[in-house]
């Protein structure tokens, strides 16, 4: 029989190797408690046909709950139960979330079910977190943390079951489930540097509301690379850390429709870009904001704050970065 080295395993090598504490071990655990239990509601629930609408009320007249709230409730309790998080920030909860000043000593940020307009095609959706440190030296004043701050970042993809960690100064790592629910088999992931499998990924609808700059760009680099759109971050995302490229979810300023315009763009920096960033970086890329500004270096006014996003290989994104800043 041929077995795997178990993610849990990794993590505590890792951490023994780094001299690290055990405290980052009970949040991943915690995390992945969270991911299996969001997929096998997610698996269960589209054979059962009650995945859940947010607003639609039920038979009984209950209101159901869609399975984005349904995600964040389990997220928030096994990071609750962990009492290691101080406070968390997660996209389905208007204000922070507050959980144990005292026993905490890190910072979540998350998205539990990121891309749910795929969710009624059992298509793939993602749960995305970003995770810092309390200052263990001093006094903490729990200010929102920029992502150069991550101590590490993830993504697990529902339901195909892999899950990517990006460690900081450490690198980025895929593991898939096995049988037993395990995730397993760690692979370094690093964005390949031949462009011949390089991908261009965005919405090619909003692609005339684009900045003239951004839309010059993509008329010239296009045709060299295949196009994938799947509407889901951690769909879209994965294939670039496969096999290069770049993700955009650029600013929309010239919508016909001017209540259509996102100057700020669409995805939210604490626990999508910034997320997504960080792992493209320990894996040899890079992003940046409409303005070309490093996405990891961005200071958090709001823990919901939006921004534009251009994510990939780092050939691409510098040369896309060098035109916003021009
Ligand atoms: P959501 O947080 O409301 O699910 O939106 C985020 C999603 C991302 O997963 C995806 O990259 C993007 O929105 C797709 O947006 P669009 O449908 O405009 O292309
Ligand atoms: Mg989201």
């Amino acid at each position: 029989m041929r077995f795997e080295q178990t993610f849990m395993n990794f993590i505590l090598q890792h951490q023994e190797k780094h001299n690290r504490t055990y405290h980052f071990l009970i949040l991943m655990d915690a995390l992945i408690s969270a991911a299996k239990h969001i997929q096998h509601y997610y698996l269960t629930g589209m054979l059962r046909g009650n995945l859940g609408l947010t607003g639609t009320v039920n038979v009984q007249g209950e209101h159901a709950m869609g399975i984005d709230h349904i995600a964040e409730e389990i997220s928030l309790h096994y990071l609750r139960s962990s009492g290691r998080v101080i406070h968390a920030v997660s996209e389905e909860s208007e204000e922070m979330i507050l959980m144990d000043a005292e026993g905490g000593r890190y910072f979540v940020y998350f998205d539990p079910l990121d891309g749910s307009s795929n969710v009624s095609h059992g298509l793939p959706v993602g749960f995305l977190f970003g995770v810092a440190k309390r200052n263990l030296d001093g006094p903490e004043d729990g200010h929102l943390r920029p992502g150069k701050d991550y101590i590490a970042a993830g993504m697990f993809v529902i339901p195909t079951g892999t899950f990517t960690l990006a460690l900081k100064e450490s690198g980025t790592w895929r593991f898939h489930i096995d049988d037993t629910m395990n995730f397993v088999k760690p692979i370094g992931v690093i964005l390949p540097e031949d462009s011949k499998t390089w991908e261009f990924s965005f919405n090619e609808a909003n692609r005339c509301s684009f900045d003239q700059r951004v839309q010059t760009w993509i008329a010239e680099e296009e045709r060299k690379y295949a196009f994938r759109y799947l509407g889901s971050l951690a769909g879209d995302f994965h294939r670039i850390l496969s096999n290069g490229g770049i993700f955009m979810y650029p600013a929309i300023v010239s919508h016909p429709n001017p209540e259509k315009n996102r100057p700020h763009g669409k995805l939210r920096l604490m626990y999508e870009a910034a997320v997504v960033a960080f792992m493209c970086h320990e894996a040899g890329g890079d992003a940046v904001d409409e303005a070309g500004i490093p996405i990891l270096e961005i200071q958090p006014k709001e823990h919901h704050q939006r921004t534009a996003l251009y994510v990939g290989s780092k050939p691409l994104v510098d040369e896309i970065a060098q035109i916003l800043r021009g």
